[in-house]
């Protein structure tokens, strides 16, 4: 595939583009952080909310991850995706609340599950987030507790994220998802809006998704720090 034909393209991406800087995925390895089905279960705002006991344990899992985060650099894929800039008006719309690709230099990047870097109140819904020093305060309005910014089952996304990740899907020329089991809706569904408006997908991921989508043009298998660079002539 010659990128060159392609001057606007959004990617999407997941835990996969991350792994090679040392960050555990989500799913399917044997290092993955939810291999433990209940852990899975867990990860629920309505959990969360019916169990107050569980916010503590649950942040322990947050600032772990996130201390963990702190200390990793992007790899050639975070840093082809950001150089392709001077190339291709690039969108990222990603799953990750790593930061990793804003490290790489990627400037328009669109948090779509959140940040682990940021806080909000476990019990309002109206998803105002807030710096992580607020994390030790009580929600300004409710006086509830805080958490972790990062999307649980049951939540809704960031609207404006959202809003700008469909929009740049609907205006690309390409559709590009890395290192993501695209088990997770809505943004699984990103796919299917680039079907309808007729834009051409690409999926890079080291496998095949274990529910394959057929809404792809095309798939490459393979590790996205060998292929993102490679695809982009770098
Ligand atoms: C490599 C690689 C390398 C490795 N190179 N590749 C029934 C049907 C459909 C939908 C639903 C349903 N019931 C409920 C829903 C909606 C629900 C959902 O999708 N559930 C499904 C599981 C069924 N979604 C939601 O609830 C979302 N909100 C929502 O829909 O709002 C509307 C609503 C409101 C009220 C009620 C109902 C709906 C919110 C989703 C939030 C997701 N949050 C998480 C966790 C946050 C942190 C935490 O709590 O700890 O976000 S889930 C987790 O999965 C995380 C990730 O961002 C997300 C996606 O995972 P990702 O990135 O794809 O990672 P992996 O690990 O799964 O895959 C990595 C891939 O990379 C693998 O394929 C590897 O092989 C590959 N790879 N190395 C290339 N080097």
């Amino acid at each position: 595939m010659d990128l060159n034909n392609y001057k606007r393209i959004t990617v999407i991406t997941g835990a996969g583009i991350s792994a090679p800087s040392g960050l555990p995925t989500f799913r399917g390895k044997e290092d993955s952080l939810w291999n433990d089905v209940d852990f899975m279960n867990k990860s629920n705002i309505d959990y969360l909310r019916a169990h107050p006991e569980y916010i503590e344990e649950a942040t322990g899992y947050w600032f772990k991850f996130r201390d963990m985060m702190k200390d990793v650099e992007p790899n050639p894929a975070h840093l082809a995706l950001a150089k392709a800039e001077e190339n291709h008006v690039m969108v990222i719309g990603t799953q990750n609340v790593d930061g990793l690709h804003q490290k790489a230099g990627s400037t328009a990047v669109h948090e779509l599950h959140g940040s682990l870097f940021r806080c909000k109140c476990v019990y309002c819904d109206w998803g105002e987030s807030y710096p992580e020093d607020w994390w030790d305060r009580n929600c300004p309005d409710c006086g509830g507790p805080m958490r972790s910014a990062a999307v649980m089952f049951g939540e809704q996304l960031p609207l404006q994220a959202v809003a700008y990740v469909e929009k740049a899907v609907i205006n690309s020329d390409l559709v590009m998802y890395v290192g993501t089991s695209g088990q997770v809706y809505p943004v699984a569904g990103f796919v299917d809006v680039a079907n309808g408006w007729g834009v051409p997908t690409i999926l890079v991921n080291d496998e095949e998704w274990e529910h394959p989508h057929p809404g792809f043009n095309e798939k490459i298998f393979g590790p996205c720090e060998v292929i993102l660079p490679e695809l982009f002539g770098l």
